[in-house]
């Protein structure tokens, strides 16, 4: 064994001990010694246009191979710019590990180049932080970073990696690698409250499961699918559990996409709540006060956030399934169910005609429509806008576990995450169509990175729905303050699909709907990172804007 450099050693630990082949990041002269160790080791580095969607692209990859997702940024601006992915990742507990470069620890506070804090300021959203000062620590830091992102609820860390001790040596018989820090231990919950909750399921009347990311990370779509076909309750499955069982099962409650969970809500008397925060998106947990609640989450502190619950289970989603399995009896509740459908139909019954209606201009659920015609509905959707996420959320449909996923509208509610999310889901699932539905809004904060797909021979097709505006606040804007009131949420016709043909992928413009299913298969078949730039109805307002300027609202 002879000497490595620190840098050496982060790229050896990824790859040797925790078999990561692939990092997203962007180079810096404070981390040349880390990506000099990924040519001597073999770590792809899928260098990126930007630090925020490095760190998003790594979220894409952690949900789509169920790993945490590593990414590598420098010092200073490097990391500023991460933030904004890093904050994604942690609202939405994605298992991200940010290694960051820093001014050289000899230096602090002498004025050195790119010279901040940078692990104070990331504290409030990570899991956790450290910085590693001594060589021979590396690998040590490596495994506990990672442990941290994918052990209970995960979520993202940071660890800030200084040039002072990637550039030096330090003998290779000095460093033992420990074990790998990404095995995921699961724990189980209580059998007496596992007991409980069976005993209030069994005597429900109109009972509901939500069921969110934990279903997601648990990868216990078995045990999901088990539990709903034997109890007969209907569903709706959100986030990163989404497609866990396909919504297309005959007690999903998908074909009325949100504005079926909240109907249903109000009317339930048992919510059964697996892995899925009660947020604003679940009105706090205060929509349902005539329910009892169910809870089942890794962590404690979600069994009675925001509203009590009747019995929480704290465990692994899937364990507490297999053991609930066992319990609960078969049910028929398929008068219930029509109770459930009577009360939701109706609320999106002009969205499902539309669907099949030719307009001019062309109505986004049209559009959404026509998408799954040209891909044969056989893709993997990636969602990014204001309006357009709604149409789109509501109108796909998940075949498979994160089939459809609504990048932008997580807790964040951060636009952009589209097209890395995107790119990291076809770099996890090359196997796969992946197909990103783009506000074109939206579609501007990250459309550089169609270089680093073209670089990386990454193909997907981004739809873009342009209708020409900021849609969602401009609508808002209408609503509250009137139409002659609009301001600073219009954009104009942009030619986004030129913007991708000059950085080397695919671009066409749609105007008309006889002119979507071909483009859109054009797009597919060039093998290139595409872009269909279609216009779209600019007058549309989606049921979400109007239930959130207080414009709709479900009895
Ligand atoms: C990064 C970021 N900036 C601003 C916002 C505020 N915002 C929410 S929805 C929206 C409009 C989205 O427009 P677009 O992407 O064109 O989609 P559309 O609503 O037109 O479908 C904006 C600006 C945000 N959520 N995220």
């Amino acid at each position: 064994m002879g000497e490595i450099y620190g840098g050496h050693l982060v790229a050896r630990y990824l790859k040797e001990v925790e078999g990561i082949t692939t990092v997203f990041g962007l180079c810096g002269g404070h981390i040349d010694r880390i990506l000099d160790g990924f040519l001597e080791y073999g770590v792809d580095m899928v260098d990126v246009r930007h630090e925020q969607a490095a760190v998003m692209m790594a979220q894409s990859w952690s949900i789509f191979r169920s790993r945490p997702g590593v990414c590598l940024v420098t010092a200073g601006p490097g990391f500023t710019n991460s933030l904004t992915g890093l904050v994604n990742a942690y609202l939405d507990n994605a298992p991200v590990v940010l290694l960051s470069g820093t001014a050289p620890v000899r230096d602090w506070e002498k004025g050195a180049l790119q010279d901040m804090r940078q692990a104070d300021m990331v504290k409030s959203v990570v899991k956790w932080s450290g910085v590693c000062y001594d060589i021979k620590r590396l690998p040590e830091y490596l495994a506990k970073a990672i442990r941290h992102a994918v052990s209970g609820r995960p979520g993202p860390v940071f660890l800030e990696l200084p040039p002072d001790i990637l550039n030096i040596k330090v003998s290779e018989e000095e460093v033992p690698l420990p074990r790998k820090g990404s095995t995921v231990y699961k724990s189980a919950p209580d059998s007496a409250a596992v007991g409980e909750a069976a005993s209030l399921i069994n005597s429900s009347e109109k009972p509901l499961i939500i069921g969110g990311s934990g279903i997601g990370f648990s990868d216990c779509d078995k045990e999901l699918l088990d539990f709903v076909n034997k109890t007969g309750i209907p569903f709706m499955l959100l986030n990163n559990g989404r497609g866990a069982i396909p919504d297309e099962h005959p007690l999903s409650l998908w074909n009325g996409g949100q504005l079926a969970m909240l109907a249903a809500l109000p009317q339930t008397d048992l919510v059964i709540s697996l892995g899925l925060r009660f947020n604003w998106l679940l009105m706090h947990g205060q929509g349902f006060p005539q329910a009892k609640v169910v809870r089942v989450d890794i962590d404690p502190t979600e069994i009675d956030r925001n509203r009590s619950s009747d019995v929480g289970l704290v465990g692994d989603i899937g364990l507490s399934l297999r053991e609930l399995n066992s319990l609960v009896k078969q049910r028929d509740f398929s008068g219930w169910m029509k109770v459930v459908r009577d009360a939701y139909l109706p609320l999106i019954a002009d969205e499902v005609s539309q669907r099949e209606r030719t307009t001019e201009p062309i109505h986004p659920a049209r559009l959404v429509e026509q998408i799954k015609k040209a891909t044969e509905d056989n893709a993997i959707y990636v969602i990014d806008g204001g309006d357009t996420s709604y149409f789109a959320s509501v109108g796909l449909k998940a075949k498979e576990k994160s089939g459809v996923i609504s990048a932008a509208a997580g807790l964040f509610g951060c636009l952009g995450t589209g097209v890395p999310f995107g790119i990291g889901a076809k770099m996890a699932r090359p196997d796969k169509m992946v197909v990103v539905i783009n506000g074109d809004g939206s579609f501007g904060f990250n459309a550089m990175e169609f270089d680093t797909a073209v670089r990386h021979n990454i193909p997907f097709v981004c739809v873009i729905f342009n209708d020409q505006a900021w849609g969602m606040i401009k609508h808002g804007q209408e609503l509250v303050y009137g139409s002659e009131r609009v301001v600073s949420s219009e954009l104009g016709v942009v030619h986004y699909e030129k913007v991708v043909e000059g950085l080397g992928g695919y671009g066409e413009l749609v105007t008309t709907d006889d002119e979507i299913v071909p483009a859109i298969r054009r797009a597919m078949d060039s093998g290139k990172p595409a872009c269909v730039n279609v216009l779209t109805d600019p007058t549309v307002t989606s049921p979400a804007t109007l239930l959130l300027v207080g414009g709709l609202t479900i009895e």
